[in-house]
């Protein structure tokens, strides 16, 4: 299939779409509200208040739960985008970095600090699993062969758009060696229920002996 930006569909198609759409009900609502207006006009005379204070504390208690609600998301966001759980996984440099491709229905792990792949058919006992370092700054570089698929953890409350013809980065730090489940989160098609892959974190050690085995041992 020749490749296709995914983006060209959504600003040639649906964005006109979605402008006629705006502007249908844009025109429905305006129209509602003036002759609703000249209504009322007709029967009172328009009030703008009846107990001023109470209205304005009402609008400083909404401002301050809506600004605790932004503060908040930003905040977390940033959290987020910073890396879970480690503020200096900025500064140093990752201790392990892997490119991801997501595919229409499965996962490429590449590392780049060896010649080592993995992969899988994303069917039951043959998932991918991708091999990390614990305690230590993982970076993922994700990307997509076709469609927009997302990189999600669930036990980590991370989860990353992944888009053709972009990387998007996560970075991370896994507390302790165990083996977790990764999921696609963004419907991609048929087999979307199935493109599932695992995180397994192991020491250090044994993180440099899987490289240096080409990706057998662990
Ligand atoms: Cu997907």
């Amino acid at each position: 299939m020749p490749f296709r930006n995914v983006f060209d569909e959504a600003l040639s198609v649906w964005a006109p779409i979605a402008a006629a759409v705006f502007f249908v009900v844009s025109v429905v609502l305006l129209g509602a509200i003036a002759l609703n207006r000249v209504k009322r006009r007709e029967k009172l005379p328009f009030e703008a208040s009846k107990n001023t204070p109470v209205e304005l504390g009402y609008v400083v208690v909404l401002g301050i739960i809506v600004g605790g609600l932004v503060f908040g998301s930003f905040l977390w966001n940033s959290r987020l985008h910073n890396g879970v759980g480690l503020a200096q996984a900025q500064v140093t440099t990752p201790a392990a970095r892997i490119n991801v491709t997501a595919y229409r229905w499965c996962w490429d792990f590449n590392y780049q600090a060896a010649p080592v792949h993995v992969t899988g058919q994303c069917t039951v006992g043959d998932f991918p699993t991708v091999v990390v370092p614990a305690g230590q700054p993982v970076e993922f570089n994700l990307t997509s062969d076709d469609v927009i698929h997302a990189f999600w953890l669930p036990d980590f409350a991370v989860k990353r758009d992944v888009m053709p013809d972009h990387v998007n980065t996560l970075r991370l730090v896994f507390p302790h060696e165990g083996r977790w489940r990764g999921r696609c989160s963004e419907f991609c098609g048929t087999h979307h229920v199935t493109m599932d892959f695992f995180v397994r974190v192991v020491s250090p050690e044994q993180y440099q002996q899987f490289l240096h085995s080409g990706g057998t041992a662990v």
